[in-house]
This record gives C-alpha cells, sequence and structure tokens, in this order.
C-alpha cells in the first residue's frame, strides 16, 4: 500500500514557477510545463495554506547566456559562487514571460515570494540564493507562521523544485514533492541527480493521488 497524505494545518503547497516563459512557447520552456497547470489547481484546493515562487530577473541577469560574449545557452561558466549554467533570457521583471499563467488559480495564495533579482546571483531554490548563503526570508516566515511540512510542485523538477526542496530539509522542514505535479529540463544528468540527492536526504516523492482530498 502507497503512502496517502491529509494535508492539515501546519502543512504548505510550495507552488514553484509556474510562469509563462517555463511553459511551451516560453523564453525557457520545460517540456510539457503546461500540463501541471490543473494538477496544480486541484492540490491547492486540499491545502489550507499556499505559497507561490516567481522567477524575477532583472534586464541583463548574470545567468543569462545573452550576457556573456560568446556564450550560448546551457553553456557553463564560474562565477562567485561557483558553476553556472547559462540560460535563455526568461523571466525578465515585468514582462509578459514573467506573469503567472492564466490558468493558474492564484487567488488562493497567501503570499508571493520572488526570487532571482540580485543581477549577479542566480536562485534556484526558494529559500537560498544560489551562493547559498543569501536568505530569500522564505524560511522564517514559514517557521513565524508554525508551517512546518512543504509539499512542492512546479517548474523545473530538476532545477527549481529540486533545490527549494533541498534548503526546506536543511531547514529542518519536511519536504515531499508532488512528482507529477512537476516536469524537468533535464540538462547533463539534472534528472538523475535529483533523484540521487533527494534519494539520500530522504526528501520521498509521491504522486499526485496520494494527496487525499
Ligand atoms: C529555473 C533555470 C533558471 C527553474 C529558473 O524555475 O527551475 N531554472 N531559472
Ligand atoms: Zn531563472
Amino acid at each position: 500500500m502507497s503512502e496517502t497524505f491529509t494535508a492539515r494545518e501546519h502543512d504548505v503547497l510550495l507552488v514553484v514557477d509556474i510562469q509563462n516563459d517555463f511553459c511551451p512557447g516560453g523564453g525557457l520552456a520545460v517540456p510539457r510545463g503546461d500540463e501541471v497547470v490543473p494538477v496544480i489547481n486541484a492540490l491547492a484546493a486540499k491545502f489550507a495554506h499556499v505559497v507561490l515562487t516567481q522567477d524575477w530577473h532583472p534586464r541583463g541577469h548574470q545567468s543569462f547566456a545573452s550576457s556573456h560574449a560568446g556564450k550560448k545557452p546551457y553553456d557553463t561558466i564560474e562565477v562567485a559562487y561557483g558553476p553556472q549554467i547559462l540560460w535563455p533570457d526568461h523571466c525578465v521583471q515585468g514582462t509578459p514571460g514573467a506573469a503567472f499563467r492564466d490558468d493558474l488559480h492564484v487567488a488562493r495564495a497567501e503570499m508571493v515570494l520572488r526570487k532571482g533579482y540580485h543581477r549577479e546571483i542566480d536562485s534556484y531554490s526558494a529559500f537560498y540564493e544560489n551562493d547559498r548563503k543569501t536568505p530569500t526570508g522564505l524560511a522564517g516566515y514559514l517557521r513565524e507562521r508554525g508551517l512546518t511540512r512543504v509539499f512542492l510542485a512546479g517548474l523545473a523538477f530538476d532545477f527549481c523544485v529540486r533545490y527549494s526542496a533541498e534548503d526546506a530539509h536543511r531547514e529542518g522542514f519536511e519536504a515531499i514533492v508532488i512528482e507529477d505535479a512537476c516536469r524537468s529540463i533535464d540538462v547533463g544528468g539534472s534528472v538523475a541527480a535529483t533523484r540521487d540527492v533527494f534519494r539520500s536526504l530522504g526528501i520521498r516523492c509521491v504522486p499526485a493521488s496520494a494527496i487525499a482530498a
């Protein structure tokens, strides 16, 4: 028998980066990224607490290949905090690509956490920027509100969901990834690496059907 979960008062659904640029037709389209929207809408109705994240880069962000002469998307460069994959331009502040998908039910969200707004630091995780030191404030928000168990869904499984789940775990929250409510980019073995990390940390991946009404 597979385990089922009933969302409780101290649980939060963290919905990662459901933005136009991560869906088909967008600047950094995640294959079939749009398919998670109805799954997430149905999940959100089951949670008392929903938090959304929004990738929110200034124009000319360091993570954009277009900011580096001679570089192309998916090249890797060394920056102050280590290796950084370069991406196509995406989620530029205030542009339609950075907006939430129209079909995402955003009204129930208690808070929207923007990340990646420092020009020189990328931020995959909803908790820490990619230097792994600069906090976004989310851990404090969740703690102050007594939220202890974080269910994660969204885009992309192998980047922003992965790092958010790792950091949630590191910050002492229980992290559970709802896998069919995620889609992956899959560059350089990133999906396999994500599964390895989740396994070693004991972060569970469950299907949306495991979340009871
Ligand atoms: C993401 C790459 C760059 C994500 C954001 O949401 O997974 N990936 N920026
Ligand atoms: Zn980004």
